[in-house]
């Protein structure tokens, strides 16, 4: 596969260092073998997360300059607002802290009653929280194709529209508070949603009066992979995508985190209901803020109005996505298994095909991104069952269809050279796979248990 080079030059660098195996073994002891617990700088290549760690631009950072610090009525809140009206064509935005603060402000203003339930392709684990926080439930209806690793999709992150209609069925419409389509489905593996999909879901909303919301963290990676996979939109901008996709929904909750190209922000976003506006802004104030700043600096809304114009580049994005591409065929042509074809935003590897021998309780994927971390200093994160925890009804462990280790790549701030790094210490430990332990719990938090969870090895 060639290799897509990277699309700017590196003007400032931060030393990163591979230390002994013997001081990892000692760092990941202290963690309680948690990999979130290790100290950054334990850590040589930190694939834990694409939210927040990516790199800005020079044009980013000299916008931070130009931030307006001003309480009330910041000039780069408005710089803000009308950024997200041109790429989205929605009226009313509210900032937030980050994805969850925007979640909090969206869920417990359209869950009106307990048990009410939101239908998504996939939940990603805070909005999960964040549904169940609010009284409701969350509901998944991806297609099975997502779960089947093996098999290529065009687009593993669509809703099965049949079970959609079922589901609300079932649950009644009036119990369904929203559907919320996930964008790229995260927890499927990055996974893009078409717009075929998005188009007949709207339908759907329609026919049984639902709003439509979007969990757009990854919205310009999704529109990449319309661009490149669906016919109609091929000689399409990316802006032109992402504007036809906003269209089909009612409002949005975003982490901007991953592609506002910032370390910190998030945004609520609604089409044109202003009563929910309304509603929105006045959970702001004891939440996040004022909503003219939403948790955010003058200098922070600055820097993501212009991270959105950057994310919006069509050579960024064919970069990106290139790089995530190339790390999975690297694993792939090795023999690794991996969610094929790769998402937009990092490798998850297949640990039920890879460690079969370990049960579902006793977290696979976890195992093996331990191990990943003992072997080269890279640290990868689970998204399988010890991420989606105990059922909140009967608080049984909940068994993921999927037992992922996700190695997920942070915006411009790793290089090809590093890929090949990372699928060699990968490699490596997929080849002894079948000689790694399960772990268990030292200690367990009752919610999003795997942030500050402590385990052992089970011997
Ligand atoms: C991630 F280990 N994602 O993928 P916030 N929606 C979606 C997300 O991917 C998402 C949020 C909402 C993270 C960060 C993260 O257990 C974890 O800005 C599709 O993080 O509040 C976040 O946005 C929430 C990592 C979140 C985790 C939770 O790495």
């Amino acid at each position: 596969m060639r290799r897509v080079p990277e699309p700017f030059r590196i003007k400032m660098v931060e030393t990163i260092k591979l230390g002994t195996r013997e001081e990892r073994e000692e760092a990941l002891k202290r963690a309680g073998y948690n990999p979130f617990a290790l100290k950054a700088e334990d850590v040589f290549i930190d694939l834990l997360t694409d939210s927040g760690t990516n790199a800005m631009s020079d044009n980013q950072w000299s916008a931070m300059m130009r931030g307006d610090e001003s309480y009330a009525g910041s000039r780069s809140f408005y710089r803000l607002v009308e950024s997200v009206q041109h790429f989205s064509g929605y009226k009313y935005v509210v900032p937030a802290h980050q994805g969850r603060g925007a979640e909090k402000l969206l869920f417990e203003n359209i869950i009106k009653q307990k048990g009410d339930v939101v239908i998504s392709n996939m939940h990603f684990d805070t909005t999960k929280a964040h549904v169940e926080l609010a009284g409701g439930r969350a509901v998944n209806s991806v297609i099975e194709l997502a779960y089947d690793t093996q098999t290529y999709g065009d687009f593993k992150g669509n809703f099965d529209l049949e079970l959609l209609e079922k589901q609300i069925l079932e649950y009644s419409p009036e119990h369904v508070s929203a559907i919320l389509a996930t964008i790229t489905c995260n927890s499927a593996g990055g996974q893009p949603v078409s717009m075929a999909n998005l188009r007949a879901v709207r339908k759907i909303a329609d026919k049984y009066h639902l709003p439509f919301f979007f969990d757009a963290a990854r919205f310009t990676e999704n529109a990449y992979f319309i661009k490149e996979r669906e016919e109609e939109f091929k000689d399409a901008s990316i802006l032109e995508i992402v504007r036809t996709m906003f269209a089909l929904g009612d409002g949005f909750t975003m982490s901007a985190k991953k592609d506002g190209l910032v370390n910190m922000g998030g945004i609520a976003a609604v089409k044109d209901d202003e009563e929910l506006y309304d509603k929105l802004r006045m959970s702001c104030v004891p939440n996040e803020g004022f909503p003219t700043y939403g948790g955010l600096s003058g200098r922070d809304m600055e820097a993501l109005a212009t991270g959105f114009e950057e994310a919006m580049s069509y050579d960024y994005l064919h970069y990106r996505i290139s790089q995530v591409a190339y790390l999975g065929e690297l694993l792939r042509e090795a023999g690794v298994p991996i969610q094929y074809p790769t998402g937009g935003h990092a490798v998850f590897v297949d640990a039920k095909k890879l460690c079969p021998h370990i049960p579902f309780d006793e977290f696979p994927a976890q195992a093996l991104c331990n191990e990943v971390y003992l072997e080269g200093g890279v640290r990868p994160v689970e998204v399988g069952s010890f991420l989606l925890g105990r059922d909140p009804d009967i608080g049984e462990s909940l068994e993921s269809p999927v037992e992922f280790m996700r190695l997920t790549i942070p915006r411009r701030v790793y290089t090809n050279d590093h890929m090949e790094y990372i699928a060699n210490v990968v490699i490596d430990v997929a080849k002894r796979a079948s000689t790694l332990k399960g772990f268990t719990f030292e200690k367990e938090p009752p919610v999003l248990r795997h942030f500050l969870a402590k385990l052992r090895p089970i011997e």
